[in-house]
């Protein structure tokens, strides 16, 4: 069976994308919270990676970490689910988004680290801000070429890496476009994003 490795589901926002992505195939799999911040956390991360971050995946002997990576594992996996698009060039794109989450936005995630259910000032750093403008845009432009709800209109691994975002706009006040709300409330309503709010409200409150 699939393991899935995820750090405090309150504030591990790289946890959370492929979680998204292995709730969306239906598979059954298991899901075992290392709560960060802890003295022991450092210690039992190391146990099930090498990499020593979460998430990490486990399947029949083979340890796969790094969120995007697991992505893909399960994509490969469960084709059926088509957690990428079907076209060849709206899955180009899909890639193209999910890349540049995966290896940009520095200073959205400095200045507005997750915080599921927390309520924080609205940070005034302008690389920041502009990060989050483009965030929007990125969603607007996709959107308005898909129909929505999602990204490429199904759920797609590009609407998982975007999902920690969406919950830092409404811990941090960010001003959400009129055009971006719909796709906020769907990623919201996602059964897994609720089960995942959940089982962040019943852990500790760590930062
Ligand atoms: N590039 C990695 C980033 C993973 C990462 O930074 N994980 C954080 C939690 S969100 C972590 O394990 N922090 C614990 C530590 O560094 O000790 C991915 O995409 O999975």
């Amino acid at each position: 069976m699939l393991h899935l490795y995820v750090g405090s589901k309150r504030y591990s926002s790289w946890s959370l994308r492929p979680y998204l992505a292995l709730a969306h195939t239906g598979a059954p799999f298991q899901c075992t919270t290392i709560l960060l911040d802890r003295e022991t956390s450092k210690k039992e991360i190391a146990k099930v990676t090498p990499a020593g971050k979460v998430p990490v995946l486990h399947h029949e002997g083979l340890v796969i970490w790094d969120s995007l990576a697991i992505c893909e594992y399960v994509n490969e996996l469960h084709p059926a689910a088509q957690l990428w698009p079907a076209d060849r060039a709206q899955r180009a794109k899909a890639r193209t988004l999910s890349a540049e989450m995966h290896s940009g936005f520095a200073a959205l995630r400095m200045n507005m680290g997750m915080d599921l259910g927390g309520s924080r000032p609205t940070p005034t750093d302008e690389t920041a801000l502009a990060e989050a403008t483009r965030v929007q845009t990125i969603w607007e432009d996709a959107i308005a070429a898909s129909g929505g709800p999602f990204l490429f209109g199904a759920f797609s691994i590009a609407d998982a890496m975007y999902a920690p975002v969406a919950t830092r706009f409404v811990t941090y006040g960010v001003t959400v476009h009129a055009r971006c709300r719909e796709y906020v409330e769907a990623l919201h309503q996602l059964p897994a994003m609720q089960q995942w709010h959940a089982d962040a409200a019943a852990e500790p409150v760590t930062r």
